[in-house]
């Protein structure tokens, strides 16, 4: 079945029967918000139930990519109540008790837990609220760690006691990059009192939603470049502007940037400054990304801190090769020399100059493309890291080894 395909509800009854020996009942918490984790929990709740399975998720509110599935993924939607003693409500907490709920019901046999905070909290509480219901046994706990939850969020002193706690206490810990479990061992696993496992599994993509003819094989006229973030500072769009500045000076080349955040108003400050607002278009958030992804000729990423770069995968995927800094797992994504051009994230001149050669060289940038296409169905093809996950969980719950 394709995760795309409509709910068949006696499938959907016999994959979340009590008792069904094969499929797993899997319990995915995330976050809603457009960004890269969000993205890829509902991806793999999608792929998980289309394998069989029987997939709740659990959230404040619909994740895009969810909503625009017709997948078996049943979602549950808790927001808690406002009440004038919080200064803001408590959702994370209505989630646990969502889980409870299910759990009493139906029974769950995994909790997975996508960026540590607060959704490792939660699937911790609702696992040990389950330990004292005696004739069900406790959801296996797995935590996927995706990048600001340990090197932004989860490090700062005001949350790192409790993020080490959460990392302790899972029965499995997984990273999307090498560079992301190396920084968590050197943060977190320093007097952890035990083994420290983290499992690498990268993220993935859907080759046939994200594909170089997602527009009809529709080309820009003009040098093209494209950018997909949700404008944190972390991405550094005002930066990546001035970058596209220098390596466009004088020419007809376009920037369309897609998304928003904290950061929009100060990227649109920028292109006022530098006077380009004729050549950069401001799209806001879109769900047609295959479409805005395929047509341009580069994709940009200017962030100062990538534990991996989705965005930039799903670019590769759609045959558009990457202008990057070179931070974090980013060049576990992009192969340099090879599906696109990396920079030192503090070399303006060395980006722009980077970005300039693939620009307007749309010969090479077609053979850049063309590996990246490659490399995405292949290094990142959602199949294979979907069955990684599905044999992680399996391990946790039967006791069965990976091979
Ligand atoms: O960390 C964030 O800014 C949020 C997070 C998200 O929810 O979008 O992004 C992280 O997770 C993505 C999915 O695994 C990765 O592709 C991003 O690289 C990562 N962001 C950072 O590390 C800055």
């Amino acid at each position: 079945m394709s995760p795309q395909t409509a709910p068949d509800p006696e499938e959907l009854r016999d994959a979340c029967r009590e008792g069904s020996a094969r499929p797993l009942r899997i319990g995915i918490i995330c976050h809603p918000t457009y960004g890269g984790s969000g993205v890829v929990a509902s991806e793999l709740a999608l792929s998980l139930a289309a394998r069989g399975h029987c997939v709740h998720l659990f959230s404040y509110s619909v994740p895009p990519r969810l909503a625009r599935s017709p997948g078996p993924v049943q979602m549950h939607v808790a927001q808690g109540i406002p009440y004038p003693l919080f200064q803001s409500t408590p959702h994370d907490l209505a989630i646990v008790s969502s889980i409870l709920n299910l759990h009493r019901s139906e029974g769950l046999d995994v909790l997975h837990a996508h960026y540590t905070l607060p959704h490792a909290v939660s699937a911790y509480l609702a696992r040990a609220a389950a330990f004292f219901d005696h004739d069900r046994r406790a959801p296996r706990m797995v935590t996927t760690l995706h990048g600001t939850d340990i090197t932004i969020v989860g490090n700062d002193p005001s949350y790192a006691p409790l993020t080490q706690f959460v990392l302790q206490q899972s029965d499995a810990v997984t990273a999307v990059s090498n560079d992301l479990a190396r920084r968590t061992r050197d943060t977190f696993c320093v007097g952890f009192g035990g083994p420290c496992a983290i499992d690498v599994i990268p993220n993935f993509v859907d080759a046939e939603l994200f594909h170089p003819r997602a527009a009809g094989g529709a080309t820009h006229a003009v040098p093209s470049a494209v950018h997909v973030s949700n404008f944190r500072p972390v991405k550094r769009v005002p930066w990546l502007l001035r970058g596209f500045e220098l390596a466009t000076r004088g020419t007809n080349a376009r920037l369309t940037l897609v998304g928003d955040g904290p950061d929009q108003a100060a990227a649109r400050s920028v292109v006022r400054e530098l006077g380009i607002g004729e050549r950069v278009l401001f799209l806001g958030e879109r769900d047609a990304l295959p479409e805005l992804l395929a047509p341009a000729d580069v994709f940009v990423l200017a962030s100062s801190e990538e534990s991996f770069g989705l965005s930039a995968l799903e670019a590769m995927a759609c045959g558009t090769p990457v202008v990057a800094t070179r931070v974090g797992g980013v060049s576990e994504v992009v192969d340099d020399g090879v599906s696109g051009l990396l920079a030192p994230p503090d070399d303006l001149e060395g980006f722009a100059a980077r970005l300039k050669e693939l620009l307007f060289d749309r010969k090479r940038a077609m053979a850049m493309g063309s590996a990246a296409r490659a490399i995405a169905e292949t290094r990142f093809a959602r199949g294979a890291v979907v069955a990684r996950y599905e044999a992680l969980y399996r391990r946790l719950v039967d006791g069965v080894r990976e091979t």
